[in-house]
């Protein structure tokens, strides 16, 4: 491909080029990227390559934010309900190839196909969310101590915004960032992962093609110094991001320094907690879905079991039982459960990771098989399955700072085992058992991450004092960590999150400030 020349423009992606050719999106033109070389391969089948292009260089960046910042006025001033519109009709398209894209989702993030096109399905639910954003309230309105005034708070857009997103979903999560920022009148200059650029590449060819001026949005495909380059930006108004809290914390700081507002949506540790009066096989049914569904990629995945003592062996009985029927393989196979990871080198990390909390004392409880030959063929290379496991941290081994002792019971030690504090962002559950309620949601608490939590009990009040107790951003009472709806805010507590939450009225809360007006007649 010809890099950064005029020659290299064209109107839309070339989606029918095997394997489909990427491009940036600057300025409303789909340009070739003046850095090198960026393939993404398809995790289950290394030799696949799913699309390539070239990357974004420093000076794109700087050209984006230009190109946003040249639509912002014409686009603020644009009534809502009309970019609205163009996220409506952005859903319908989607809607319209979600087989089509969920395969490629399969084949580029290694998710499983029903959780592909669920995805894609999900990117279009939101983007109609927002659509009817211009149909809800707009601002707030006050009564004033003097006569004649009346004081209203409007809302106005940041102007322009960045998005960094993550690999793991990679195109729901820009979706519930891009619609509301695009609805509330900003325009946008985009990073996504570029393990993903494919269904980054599908998702801005919707909106393009449903009729969003050029430089509204802009797509910039390359590697994760491009976010830096982005904050770092004098242009820049807001700065959107989901990943890792150490990349989320050094974006903030540098946000920071220049006033700009930030919203991070960062790591999880989420706990589990399955009480001794729990419908067990409702609980472990859940545990299996929030741990190994989309193979722990989640940052809301369930990566810490606490099991009553009185439930804990048969639990986990019941949540092995229903392993061995777990297929993992190629997530393009209709009858599998669970794929690969990402990348061979994040299952490298995952592994070391279960070498190292093996070594520091968790017992394997259960490892489940490999996937079918056909689906690794590269003998040498590694692969980039790891099979679904569990780990449990007996009390002895919990090791923490203070040891054993302390007056406290031997299973309310925090613990400091690899597995139990780290988030692995693999299929990988480390299980702890408690005594009591008390117990239990002690261990809860004992992580530096508050993202989210799974509670089992058939017992109002003890749900009740979870709500109290646990200090997380989401709390699912019998059902599974993961999972988020477009209309209810969605953020971590602690470690979690940093600034506003995103989704429903808690997106507005980021991606606008207020004018408060006194009016006088
Ligand atoms: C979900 O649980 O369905 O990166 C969504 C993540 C979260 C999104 C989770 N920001 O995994």
């Amino acid at each position: 491909m010809t890099a950064g020349t005029d020659t290299a423009r064209v109107s839309t992606p070339l989606r029918s080029a095997h394997p489909p050719q990427l491009r940036l999106l600057i300025g409303g033109d789909w340009v070739a990227g003046d850095g090198g070389p960026l393939a993404s391969r398809n995790p289950a089948r290394p030799d696949e390559v799913v699309a390539e292009g070239t990357q974004a260089v420093p000076a794109d960046v700087d050209r984006a934010v230009r190109a946003a910042r040249a639509a912002a006025r014409a686009w603020a001033s644009t009534p809502i309900h009309g970019r609205g519109a163009v996220l409506a009709r952005a859903a319908a398209a989607l809607e319209g190839r979600a087989d089509e894209l969920g395969l490629e989702l399969a084949r580029e993030e290694g998710k499983t196909l029903a959780e592909g096109t669920g995805e894609v399905l999900r990117a279009a639910q939101i983007l109609r969310y927002y659509a009817g954003e211009g149909d809800r309230a707009a601002g707030e309105h006050f009564a004033s101590p003097r006569r004649g005034e009346r004081i209203l708070v409007t809302r106005k857009p940041l102007g322009v915004v960045g998005i960094v997103t993550p690999f793991n979903f990679p195109i729901a999560i820009p979706a519930w960032k891009i619609a509301p920022a695009l609805v509330y009148g900003n325009t946008v200059v985009w990073k996504p992962a570029s393990t993903v650029p494919l269904l980054a590449a599908r998702l801005a060819e919707a909106l393009d093609g449903a009729g969003l001026p050029a430089g509204a949005l802009n797509v910039l495909i390359g590697p994760g110094s491009l976010g830096t380059e982005l904050v770092r930006h004098p242009g820049l108004d807001g700065l959107s991001f989901t990943g890792s809290t150490g990349v989320g914390r050094m974006l903030a700081g540098e946000a920071a320094s220049r006033g700009v507002p930030f919203q991070g949506e960062m790591g999880g540790k989420n706990a589990a907690i399955v009480l001794a009066d729990a419908d067990l096989d409702l609980a472990a049914e859940q545990v299996l879905f929030g741990a190994f569904r989309s193979s722990g990629q989640k940052c809301t995945a369930t990566s810490r079991l606490i099991v009553a003592d009185e439930v804990a062996d048969e639990l986990l009985a019941r949540l092995t039982a229903r392993l061995d029927a777990w297929r993992v393989g190629d997530p393009s196979d209709p009858s599998v459960h669970m794929g690969p990871l990402v990348t061979a080198s994040a299952a490298e990390g995952v592994r070391a990771a279960v070498a190292a909390a093996e070594a520091e004392g968790a017992r394997v409880a259960y490892r489940g098989q490999a996937p079918d030959g056909d689906a690794h063929d590269g003998a040498d290379a590694p692969s980039a399955f790891v099979p679904p496991t569990i780990l449990e941290i007996p009390a002895a081994a919990a090791g923490g700072e203070h040891g054993a002792g302390g007056g406290q019971p031997a299973s309310c030690v925090p613990s400091r085992n690899t597995a139990w504090r780290e988030e692995l962002f693999g299929p990988v559950l480390a299980v702890r058992r408690a005594g009591s309620v008390e117990e239990a949601f002690a261990l809860a608490e004992d992580s530096e991450f508050g993202l989210s939590a799974a509670l089992f009990t058939r017992d109002i009040a003890t749900a009740l004092e979870a709500v109290d107790a646990l200090d997380v951003g989401i709390l699912h009472v019998n059902s599974e960590s993961a999972g988020a709806d477009p209309h209810v805010p969605f953020g971590g507590a602690k470690k979690s999150g940093y600034g506003p939450k995103e989704q429903g009225a808690a997106a507005r809360e980021f991606f606008t400030h207020t004018t408060t007006v006194y009016l006088r007649g």
